[in-house]
């Protein structure tokens, strides 16, 4: 670490766990909601056929997130990112809460709950700034109907932000792999696009994944107690 100029960090939903937000596969089954697997409601296929639900399922999950704040893993990270010549932490999770810790820059590769984007001019807006029970919400620039500006499954990550964590990853010499089971692309590849730049692979994570067995070091325990320890 001390000799690392280019550090690169790809969280999940682990990181967050300790911040009382549920992860998706952890806790010994799949998350369901109202009957639901999270990758059924979660799919681009149901906001074409059922936006309203959607919504219904994004505006529960922000319930959840109102009481939930940064832990001491977001915090160590956000402390770690003056201290490299290149520094990018790249996020699957959509709560916000690495931003809310003071991270810079985060690359959301899977967007953000807090946002909504519309399905006709593309144009976003801030849940937060602009409270409205309206579902599905209505753009403010064209009138059209709006979804959450979330990356669901069998859609594209959004095309810079991917960009950028793709160079971010290539271009590390130590990488971390952060609360994350490492099975949704493309998102999982980005630490093998380092591995394969020569980086250094630490995986931070109470369980094993299948990038486990490419990581050079394994740290086995929660993020929050883990990442404060490491002292460089
Ligand atoms: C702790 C801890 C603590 C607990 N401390 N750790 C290649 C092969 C096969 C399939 C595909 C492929 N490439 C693409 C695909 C299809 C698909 C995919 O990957 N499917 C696989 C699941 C099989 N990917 C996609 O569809 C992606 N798009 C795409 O590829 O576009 C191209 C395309 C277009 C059209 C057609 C085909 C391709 C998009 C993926 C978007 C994923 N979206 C979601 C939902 C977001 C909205 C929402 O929140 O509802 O993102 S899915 C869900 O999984 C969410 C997460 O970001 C993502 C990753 O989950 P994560 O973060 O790893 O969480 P968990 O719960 O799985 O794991 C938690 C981990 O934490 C565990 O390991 C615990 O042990 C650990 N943990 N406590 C540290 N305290
Ligand atoms: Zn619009």
């Amino acid at each position: 670490m001390r000799s690392a100029r280019g550090v690169f960090v790809l969280t999940g939903a682990g990181v967050s766990a300790e911040s009382g937000v549920p992860t998706f596969r952890g806790g010994g089954g799949a998350a369901v909601w109202k009957g639901l697997p999270f990758d059924v409601i979660s799919s681009a296929s149901m906001v074409r056929s059922n936006l309203p639900e959607v919504w219904e399922w994004f505006d529960y999950r922000r319930g959840v997130l109102e009481s939930c704040r940064p832990n001491r893993a977001h915090e160590t990270l956000a402390g770690w990112q003056n201290r490299f010549e290149r520094f990018t932490l790249a996020t699957q999770n959509i709560d916000g809460l690495h931003a809310e810790a003071g991270s810079r820059g985060v690359l959301e590769l899977h967007g953000n709950v807090w946002r909504a984007l519309c399905l006709n001019c593309d144009g976003r807006e801030d849940l937060r700034r602009k409270p409205s029970d309206v579902r599905p919400p209505v753009c403010d620039e064209c009138g059209g109907r709006m979804r959450p500006d979330v990356v669901l499954f069998g859609e594209m990550l959004p095309a810079g932000v991917w960009d950028e964590a793709a160079d971010g990853s290539a271009a590390s010499d130590v990488c971390f792999i952060v609360g994350t089971s490492a099975l949704v692309h493309p998102a999982a590849s980005l630490p093998l696009a380092a591995k394969h730049a020569g980086a250094f692979l630490v995986e931070v994570n109470p369980e094993p994944t299948p990038l486990s067995n490419v990581c050079d070091l394994a740290l086995r325990g929660p993020a929050g107690e883990v990442l404060p320890q490491i002292e460089f």
